[in-house]
């Protein structure tokens, strides 16, 4: 008997396709022990089965998918347009998810359903797309939203790691301006079974190898890196085609990272007074979010770091006075003990490491255009600059990190995941709208633009009892 190749896919649909949907959807394991033999014996003198794509792969219905059991996340979006401050206190037309820039990250567990909405205000000058890169669907999911209109998608995300997301333009039109405005962010899948335990092997101080283990619970950030194109604020298309960034951007800002004026007056007793004076280009603190803060880790603390290469060039990411203890990429370690790792466009890692010794280490693109246009982050590591004692003049107790006063970025730090450290205390910082600064200080962030003010006076007091000032 002869089969069509049609035939024999429709078969193939038949036999495995609704198999696989319940394997897919319940956990439950294929029995090829139940099948018939003779249906078997004649595709296999046929020469095989055609390979046809099992409709659980594809699923992505949201009415089936939300009845599968699987944990649903409601992942809710806006496009919208909104004017964004440059470092140089001018302003450009960016373009934003949900009133932040990079958008809200998404965090969920691999397996689990993905049920996104994208909204756009009929305010809106144009329409807006999102491409998910965990999502494993037809690319005519991403179809653009008219303004005044909402779309909904579902998928199941398949595949464990850190993957970006983007505005897809208007049906593809003018996508590298949506995205180099703006609209990125990410999903973070965590495994299945939770991330591994972190080795690592060094030399000690008695010239042995050593090898210590971290628990595979660590301490959390994120960071986004991309370019700006602008001509008097307006993105140029003419630049990015011959890439001449005019900016090198972090989570959305030019050394968003780096010592404020609280910072001055803490380490140098003086808040005029630049602890860098060549980076500190955000240290006032009327820039209110958009001041500089720096990430506050522990020693002998398991960080874990979620990069993305949101932009236009190569991410050569290096920490200065630190080695990556593990690279990840997708779901397989890609090297330890490195130097540096380069991150193409529009891929991501995630970077495993302890920071030994307490001091002050700075996370860098590795290309001298990308430091000095603006991608510097600068971590802090225990209490390199003695500064305990003024917190116990402060009637505070000794802290491990300067995270317990002054709070980690809000923006550098992702949602709770399985194997998550909760940080001691969150500080508002980003590219965010009022509606956004209001709905964290809501959620407990510290506008430390409101505080530092009323803690200089009992500060400054306590430093002079100390002799500092
Ligand atoms: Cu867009």
């Amino acid at each position: 008997m002869l089969f069509t190749i049609a035939a024999v896919a429709v078969m193939g649909a038949t036999l495995f396709g609704s198999t696989y949907t319940q394997t897919q959807i319940s956990g439950q394991s294929l029995d090829i022990n139940k099948m018939d033999a003779d249906v078997i014996e004649k595709i296999h003198q046929m020469g095989g089965l055609q390979l046809v794509m099992p409709k659980a792969f594809a699923e992505t219905d949201c009415g089936v998918l939300e009845s599968s059991g699987r944990t649903v996340h409601d992942f809710q979006l806006t496009g919208e347009s909104h004017e964004m401050p440059l470092v140089t206190g001018e302003t450009y037309n960016a373009m934003t998810f949900s009133g932040q820039i990079p958008g809200p990250t998404l965090r969920v567990t691999q397996g689990d359903v993905v049920k996104m909405t994208l909204t756009i205000p009929s305010d809106e000058m144009v329409g807006h797309g999102n491409d998910m890169h965990a999502s494993q669907i037809t690319a005519g999911a991403f179809e653009s939203v008219n303004p005044g209109e909402s779309t909904t998608y579902c998928y199941i995300a398949e595949s464990a790691g850190i993957f970006k997301y983007h505005c897809s333009g208007v049906k593809l039109a003018a996508m590298d301006q949506h995205v180099l405005s703006g609209m990125y962010g990410i999903a973070i899948v965590d495994p299945a079974n939770g991330y591994k335990k972190l080795m690592v092997e060094k030399t000690s101080g008695s010239g042995e190898l050593d090898r210590v283990f971290y628990d595979a619970d660590a301490l959390e950030f994120q960071l986004q890196y991309s370019q700006l194109y602008l001509t008097d604020g307006n993105y140029d298309m003419g630049k990015m085609m011959s890439h001449q960034n005019t900016a090198t951007v972090v989570n959305g800002m030019q050394f968003g990272y780096v010592p404020n004026m609280a910072h001055n007056l803490l380490v140098m007793g003086d808040p005029e007074k630049k602890i860098s004076a060549v980076l500190q280009a955000r240290d006032g603190l009327d820039l209110e979010e958009q001041q500089g803060q720096l990430l506050f880790v522990e020693n002998d603390q398991h960080v874990r770091l979620f990069i993305e290469n949101q932009g236009n060039e190569p991410v050569f990411f290096h920490i200065v006075g630190e080695i990556l203890d593990r690279v990840t990429q997708g779901n397989r370690v890609q090297s330890a003990a490195t130097e540096t790792w380069l991150v193409g466009g529009s891929q991501g890692m995630i970077v495993d490491l302890v920071f030994d010794e307490p001091g002050v280490y700075a996370a860098v693109n590795h290309d001298y255009a990308a430091i000095y246009s603006g991608a510097v982050t600068v971590f802090v590591a225990g209490d390199p600059f003695n500064l305990n004692p003024i917190v116990e003049g402060l009637g505070m107790d000794a802290v491990p990190s300067y995270a317990y006063v002054l709070g980690n970025p809000s923006d550098a730090v992702p949602p709770m995941g399985q194997n998550s450290i909760a940080h001691p205390a969150l500080n508002i910082h980003g590219m965010y709208t009022d509606e956004v600064i209001s709905d964290l200080k809501a959620d407990g962030a510290i506008p430390l633009w409101e505080v530092v003010p009323e803690l200089a006076g009992p500060i400054i007091e306590v430093m002079t009892d100390l002799g500092r000032i």
